[in-house]
């Protein structure tokens, strides 16, 4: 977030000692996780942060909590593989058994599948695609695998992907909504 902020300039307005140039940058990136400088996680101090961040696991039940009784909402949240050790994350992929999808919105959780916990292999990353596949079918998920290291070509790899998906997330919608919507006796929606 510090690296995003400070790219699209917020970061330099509210810190102006952390200038757009060579020096700002070498500034930010001494104090970064440093003695006196700023956190490596999301901190109060973080441009546009609205808590306190750096305990990896909750990405999912967060983004649960926040489609529950919210129909029109997707959360697209990014799950480290890292963080998908972790037993919270592990566990929060069942989300969806209580999702409904008639009146719940959507998550559509992102494996960020960098292969590494900061510096160390990730199990997700060293076990088969075809088993982390049906891992993911077996929590309920279709899995969309989009791969590879060019910006200029995951771009809009990942883009068409999206795109897929919310189309998938909005036909569940469609048909739970003119369903319920049937059974309640209120004839067919337009
Ligand atoms: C519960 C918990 N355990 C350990 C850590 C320490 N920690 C911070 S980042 C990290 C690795 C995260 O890996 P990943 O999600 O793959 O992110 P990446 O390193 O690829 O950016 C760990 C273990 C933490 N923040 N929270
Ligand atoms: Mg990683």
């Amino acid at each position: 977030m510090g690296a995003n902020t400070y790219l699209e300039g917020t970061y330099t307005e509210v810190y102006p000692e952390i200038t757009e140039d060579e020096s700002g940058i070498h500034k930010l990136f001494r104090q970064f996780s440093f003695p006196g400088g700023i956190p490596f996680h999301v901190a109060p101090e973080t441009p546009g942060s609205l808590h306190e961040g750096g305990e990896l696991g909750c990405a999912l039940s967060h983004a649960f909590g926040a489609v529950f009784d919210n129909p029109n909402l997707i959360a697209a949240t990014v799950v480290g593989d890292g963080e998908a050790e972790t037993g919270p994350l592990a566990t929060g992929w069942h989300g969806n058994k209580f999702l409904k999808p008639a009146r719940d919105g959507a998550v559509m959780p992102i494996l960020h599948l960098n292969g590494y916990k900061i510096a160390n292999p990730t199990i997700l990353s060293i076990i088969p695609a075809e088993e982390l596949k049906s891992l993911l079918v077996g929590y309920g998920y279709e899995p969309f695998f989009v791969e590879g290291d060019d910006p200029s070509l995951m771009h809009p790899a990942m883009a068409e992907t999206v795109e897929v998906c919310i189309g998938r997330i909005h036909s569940i919608w469609q048909a739970a909504r003119v369903d319920e919507h049937c059974k309640a006796g209120l004839g067919i929606l337009t």
